[in-house]
């Protein structure tokens, strides 16, 4: 009989945005965490008490958990309770789920576990995903038996639990935010429930692993679509010589509707990513979700045209780009739409360019390299001819219109229009 209360050690595979707040906060609930990561530098960071990822909170916690010795780090798995899965499922370049990591973390564990293990998959995953990391646990374990094979009195209890994070709220959410829990019999789903309910106060609701995985896409495509909704009316705007701002407050002004802000497309790494995870499973079936994620893309690519356009206007132009990450007030560069567009500038040699981004400290190399520079809000203002805001950071909040009188301007994320 397996004791469904009690974890005497979690290991964490994978101690990135979402491994590393986890194993934290399981630690300083009093679990033994192991984290696992096949950086080194990761690993002696942790093994520190130090932290690679800012988030606000995110490095007392990892001190706290370091220092009360809940929490450690090393390259491979230690035998344990539980096994959290928490790498990443890019994308390759033909739109497919790469599932490298989460094959490479089975293979990792496998050595390890033991009668009475739980397994749990975090990574944002494809449907089937749980069940054929599963099939690879038994082919490669033929001495446990597995819920697929055997749902009554299965050695090794297996689930697919998505996070729902949002960055710069990690460790709010994570206490807070309801989660959906996937067994792949319902040993495994009360199990699991019993781990996440030691930080997590949300309604811990369960599933079966398909419909968890699916509804971790189709949240994830949800905010996709409606975004492209916004971007789409703002392209349409621009033809029509309408403020599409304006149309949108009109419009969110009847009850039942609530349009999103339009931008100069969608980053992070998840919403870009996760849409063609479901397109790949049904190409014919997912056409509205496919459209809408070209529709985001060519956002992107409408703006690009746009600043090209705007310096022509200028025999040498100096363009200032106000923002690089991928939403306001984070330090996340992944798949920043705004990034995008800066790279394809400087290719296209388009002039000065010029980046104003307070949440880093430098330039990725690749601009750097391309002769992009790092400048204030002040010294963009003073010499720009074209002023492209891409970022609604805070640090621009008091920026009006007013400031930028006789430059050129391109307000992607309509932040210039009340001042
Ligand atoms: N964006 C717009 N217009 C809007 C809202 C957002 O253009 O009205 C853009 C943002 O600028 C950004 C992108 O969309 O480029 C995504 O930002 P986001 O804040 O919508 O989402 P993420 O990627 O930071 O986090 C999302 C969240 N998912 C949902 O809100 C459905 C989070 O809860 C997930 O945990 C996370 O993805 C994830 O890891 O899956």
């Amino acid at each position: 009989m397996i004791d469904q209360s009690r974890f005497g050690r979690v290991s964490v595979i994978g101690l990135g945005y979402v491994g590393l707040p986890t194993a934290a906060v399981l630690a300083v609930q009093g679990i033994d965490v192991h984290g696992v990561d096949i950086d080194p530098a990761i690993v002696e960071t942790i093994g520190k008490g130090g932290c690679h990822i800012a988030e606000p909170g995110l490095a007392a916690t990892v001190r706290a958990g370091v220092a009360s010795g809940r929490l450690g780090a090393g390259p491979t798995p230690l035998p344990a309770d539980a096994f959290l899965i928490a790498v990443p499922t890019p994308i390759d370049a033909d739109k497919h789920a790469d599932l490298r990591f989460v094959e490479a973390a089975c293979r990792s564990i496998a050595p390890v576990l033991r009668c009475g293990n739980l397994v749990i998959l975090e990574s944002t995953s494809p449907v089937g995903t749980t069940e054929k990391m599963t099939a690879l646990l038994a082919s490669l374990r033929r001495d446990l038996t597995f819920p697929l094979t055997d749902p009554e009195v299965s050695d090794v209890l297996v689930a697919y639990c998505p996070e729902r994070i949002m960055p710069g709220r990690t460790l709010l959410e994570l206490a807070q935010n309801p989660r959906t829990v996937g067994g792949l019999d319902m040993a495994s789903t009360r199990r699991a429930i019993a781990l996440y309910r030691v930080f997590c106060r949300g309604r811990l609701s369960a599933a079966t692993s398909r419909a968890a995985e699916l509804s971790k896409l189709a949240e994830n495509a949800f905010r996709d679509v409606n975004i492209a909704f916004a971007n789409e009316l703002s392209m349409l705007c621009e033809v029509l010589g309408v403020d599409v701002h304006e149309v949108i407050a009109a419009a969110n002004r009847h009850p039942r509707v609530d349009i999103l802000q339009p931008g100069p497309g969608v980053g992070g790494h998840c919403i870009p990513v996760d849409s063609w995870f479901i397109v790949e499973a049904s190409p014919d079936h997912a056409r509205l979700i496919r459209t809408g994620r070209e529709v985001n893309d060519r956002k992107t690519a409408r703006v690009h045209e746009q600043i090209r356009a705007a310096a022509g206007a200028f025999e040498s132009p100096r363009i200032a780009f106000l923002g690089l990450t991928y939403k306001p007030d984070v330090d996340d560069l992944r798949e920043s739409p705004a990034l995008g567009i800066v790279r394809r500038c400087a290719d296209d040699g388009l002039g000065e360019l010029m980046v104003v981004e307070p949440n880093l400290r430098m330039l990725p190399e690749a601009l750097r390299e391309a002769r992009v520079r790092k400048v204030t809000l002040d010294t963009a203002l003073a010499s720009a001819d074209v002023v492209i805001v891409l970022v609604a950071h805070s640090a621009f909040r008091s920026l009006s219109a007013g400031n930028l009188t006789g430059k050129m301007i391109i307000d992607t994320v309509g932040m210039l229009r009340d001042g």
